[in-house]
C-alpha cells in the first residue's frame, strides 16, 4: 500500500475511462479488434466489427497476410463510425505459464505504437482475450489498465482511452482494476 503522494502520482490519467458499450458504435479515432491470427474474422467482437465495417474490411485484411499473437495491424474502419480499426491477436489462456501476460501486454503496446504513428487521439479497447480465448478477466483488466495508463503518460497526443466492457460484470472488473491502480472508479 503506497502513501497518498505515490497514489496520486501513479493514478491512471483522467482520460482513461471505462464504459459498457457495443464497441462498433463508438465514434472514436480507432477501435481495437480482438482478432485471430488469420485476421479474416471470427465470432465475438471480431465478428461484430467485421459485420459493422462491411465486406471491405475482410478484403483489406486478406492482403495483410495474418498477424502473430501479440502483434497489431491497422485497417480503415470502412462503414464504422471509427476511422481506424487496430486488430490485435490476444493470447489463448493456457494456464498462465506460456507467456500469456507478456503477450497480452504486447497487444496493448503494439496497438498504441500504431496509434501514435497515426496521431490517434481517442481509442477504445474491448477486453482482448477475455471471451473465447479464456483469459481470466481480473488479470486481463489489470494488464489493460496498466498498459493504457503507461501509453497515455508517454503520448500527450493520446487524450482518451476507453476500456469497453460488453456486460456489467466486466465493467465492474475494470472499475476495480482502475481503483486498485489508484484511479477513479
Ligand atoms: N463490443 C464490445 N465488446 C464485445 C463485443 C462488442 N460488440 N462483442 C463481444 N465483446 P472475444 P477473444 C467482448 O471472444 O477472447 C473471435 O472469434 C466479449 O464479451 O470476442 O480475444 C476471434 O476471431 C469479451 O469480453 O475475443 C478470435 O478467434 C471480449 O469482447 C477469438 O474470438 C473478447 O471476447 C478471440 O478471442
Amino acid at each position: 500500500m503506497g502513501g497518498a503522494a505515490s497514489e496520486v502520482m501513479d493514478a491512471p490519467p483522467a482520460g482513461l475511462e471505462t464504459a459498457e458499450a457495443d464497441i462498433t458504435r463508438l465514434a472514436v479515432d480507432a477501435i481495437v479488434n480482438a482478432a485471430n491470427s488469420t485476421l479474416l474474422g471470427g465470432g465475438g467482437v471480431d465478428g461484430a466489427i467485421h459485420r459493422a465495417a462491411g465486406a471491405r474490411i475482410e478484403a483489406y485484411c486478406a492482403k495483410l497476410g495474418g498477424c502473430p499473437t501479440g502483434e497489431a495491424r491497422l485497417t480503415p474502419g470502412f462503414d464504422l463510425p471509427a476511422r481506424w480499426v487496430i486488430h490485435v491477436v490476444g493470447p489463448v489462456w493456457n494456464g498462465g505459464t506460456h507467456g500469456e501476460a507478456a503477450l497480452l501486454a504486447a497487444c496493448y503496446r503494439n496497438a498504441f505504437a500504431l496509434a501514435r504513428e497515426k496521431r490517434i487521439a481517442s481509442i477504445a479497447f474491448p477486453a482482448v482475450s477475455c471471451g473465447v480465448y479464456g483469459y481470466p478477466r481480473r488479470e486481463a483488466a489489470a494488464i489493460a489498465v496498466r498498459e493504457c495508463a503507461a501509453a497515455m503518460r508517454a503520448d500527450p497526443g493520446l487524450t482518451r482511452v476507453l476500456l469497453v466492457a460488453f456486460d456489467a460484470a466486466m465493467l465492474e472488473i475494470y472499475r476495480e482494476a482502475m481503483a486498485a491502480q489508484g484511479g477513479a472508479r
